[in-house]
């Protein structure tokens, strides 16, 4: 029997590789800048599923220039705001994410930007690396207290109850926003608020781990920085498209938010230059899942999902 096609648009991990050109008729794209509009179209012509990455955009506009070959876009992420899928489903193309196998390695990224937020992170490393730490005193580099304090969590699925159960640990009182309410089991006492802005009045400590869609697109604007209690610290491990940067600096200087931690950005590659010049804000690239033992689950659930596939099974992440 003849292999499908896949078309694996970025450098997934070695494991991932070999599996997919043991299964597949593979083609990788070593070079593994993100693919761009012209090369998905082109793509749909030549092969029978994709791996992409949340680099590669499936908008409306280039899934209607798709030509008939393409079946399945099996993505290497759990959030799928770089696909159109009302209009992947329309053409009959199936789509499926990473769910579960991530959520471990994002809540540590967050829990790394909660404490290098409240503790200053940024200052400290910069003095102590160019050699500028030349006094000390009782009142220098004083940051927030994380243990004890209120954490609320912006959407408790599974990303955002992986947090909450490292929050614990940190004995962090936990207080959630999310469609609906958890089961008790799965709640283990957090609390469970109806709406965002009762969840902000007591955020010591705020995490957001909701998808992007046009309803969650600056979730985060000035209005409810607002609500925030005084010296409130805001951490993104989701989606830029999130917050309001713009607030968010403004946020900042007028002390509303002592600091923020930000793993992603309404610009990616690059993130916000205007957000270089503040100490108070701990940044990463994007590299909540960047761990090897969570690549290699990323990869396996994609390629788990196309075996599914093209052995006439439903895909466990179908969308
Ligand atoms: C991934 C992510 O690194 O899974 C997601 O939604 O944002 C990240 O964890 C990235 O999408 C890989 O394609």
């Amino acid at each position: 029997m003849t292999k499908p096609r896949l078309w694996i648009t970025r450098r997934l991990s070695d494991a991932t590789l070999e599996r997919a050109a043991r299964d597949y008729d593979v083609v990788i794209n070593h070079g593994d800048l993100p693919g761009t509009a012209d090369e998905i179209i082109a793509a749909s012509a030549e092969y029978d599923a994709i791996i992409p990455c949340h680099s590669e955009h499936f908008s409306a506009d280039v899934v209607a220039q798709f030509s008939d070959r393409l079946k399945i876009v099996a993505n290497h992420s759990v959030g799928v705001d770089h696909c159109d899928l009302p209009a992947l489903k329309a053409r009959g193309i199936a789509v499926t994410n990473t769910p579960d196998v991530l959520s471990d390695a994002t809540a540590e990224i967050a829990m790394l930007l909660m404490l290098g937020a409240a503790r200053l992170a940024v200052s400290g490393d910069r003095i102590v690396r160019s050699g500028a730490w030349d006094s000390w005193s009782p009142a220098f580099m004083v940051g927030k207290q994380v243990t004890g304090a209120r954490l609320g969590i912006i959407g408790m699925g599974r990303v955002g109850r992986a947090f909450a159960a490292k929050a614990r640990g940190f004995e962090m009182e936990i207080h959630y926003f999310n469609r609906t309410p958890l089961s008790q089991e799965q709640a283990h006492g957090a609390i469970y608020h109806d709406s965002i802005e009762s969840v902000l009045a007591v955020s010591d400590f705020l995490s957001l781990h909701c998808p992007a869609t046009p309803e969650t697109t600056n979730l985060m604007n000035a209005d409810r920085f607002a609500m925030l209690p005084e010296g409130a610290v805001v951490v993104n491990t989701a989606r830029g498209a999130l917050v309001d940067e713009d607030a968010l600096l403004d946020a900042l200087k007028s002390g509303r938010l002592a600091a923020a931690g930000l793993d992603c950005f309404k610009a990616e590659p690059g993130g916000n230059p205007a957000f270089a010049a503040h100490d108070t804000i701990f940044m990463l690239p994007h590299i909540g899942s960047a761990t090897r033992q969570t690549r290699d689950a990323m990869g396996f659930r994609a390629l788990d999902n196309l075996d599914a596939f093209f052995s006439g099974k439903t895909p466990g992440d179908l969308l």
